[in-house]
């Protein structure tokens, strides 16, 4: 059995990763490849109960209690959902994955860049993505977005909009660091326009015609 393709999406609040993710599985899905859809903080039963941990009771985490929360519910999407299904030869596309932790605990909250590297190495370890879209808009574009859709994760959506610049930032520096892994996708136009970057990346970089 081939193993299936890992493919990431990213970006800051609003940029509109939910609905790529949701486009893209339906466009691989056309052309006969098995797909999981999923997504982080979640993706695995466990998962989704951390998921609910962190997000659901207006809770103040500190900076490293919330790296670690991530890092745990990851570790279990990965054993429960995201290894099995490659290994299946399925592909599997995530909406967030490490890159988001890099970015909100990491550039937003302060959390060394040391520290989140080595949560990665022992958690995520071989199991990189393939490829990583990373869906860039300005914070106060992706921001008004979030608030039009009036759902999801508040707490972060009242952060100023320098938390917001850092995240962009961030995402756009870790684009550039790893070229192999990432594709930086601007983000700023229409959901269709969005939609055929996303598989023109798809289709260049693993080499399926979409
Ligand atoms: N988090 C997560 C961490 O801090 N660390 C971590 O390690 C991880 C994994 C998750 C939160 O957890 C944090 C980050 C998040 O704050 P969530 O509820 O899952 O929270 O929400 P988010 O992932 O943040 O989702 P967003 O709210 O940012 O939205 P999306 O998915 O980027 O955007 P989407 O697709 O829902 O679109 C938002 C609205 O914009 C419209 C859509 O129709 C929708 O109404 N839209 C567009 N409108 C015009 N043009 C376009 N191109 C558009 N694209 C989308």
């Amino acid at each position: 059995m081939t193993r299936g393709r890992f493919i990431t999406l990213e970006g800051g609040e609003g940029a509109g990763k939910s609905v790529q993710r949701d486009r893209l599985v339906a466009a691989l899905r056309a052309v006969g490849i098995g797909v999981v859809a999923t997504r982080e903080p979640g993706g695995s039963p466990s998962a989704e109960v951390v998921r609910d941990v962190l997000l659901a009771h207006g809770l103040a985490w500190q900076p490293l209690s919330e790296a670690l929360l991530h890092a745990a519910a990851r570790a279990q999407h990965l054993v429960e959902t995201i290894r099995p299904a490659l290994a299946d030869g399925h592909w599997v596309v995530s909406d967030r994955f490490n890159d988001s932790t890099r970015a909100y605990q990491g550039a937003g909250q302060g959390v060394p860049a040391e520290t989140l590297d080595q949560l990665d190495r022992m958690v995520v370890g071989d199991s990189q993505p393939d490829l990583t879209l990373i869906l860039d808009v300005p914070a106060e574009v992706g921001l008004a977005r979030a608030q039009g859709r009036g759902q999801g994760s508040d707490r972060y959506e009242a952060m100023d909009l320098s938390f917001h610049e850092r995240l962009r930032a961030s995402y756009r520096a870790i684009a550039k660091a790893e070229p192999e892994r990432c594709v930086l996708i601007d983000a700023t136009g229409d959901l269709e326009a969005v939609a055929t970057a996303v598989r023109a990346a798809v289709q260049t970089r693993l080499g399926v015609a979409l």
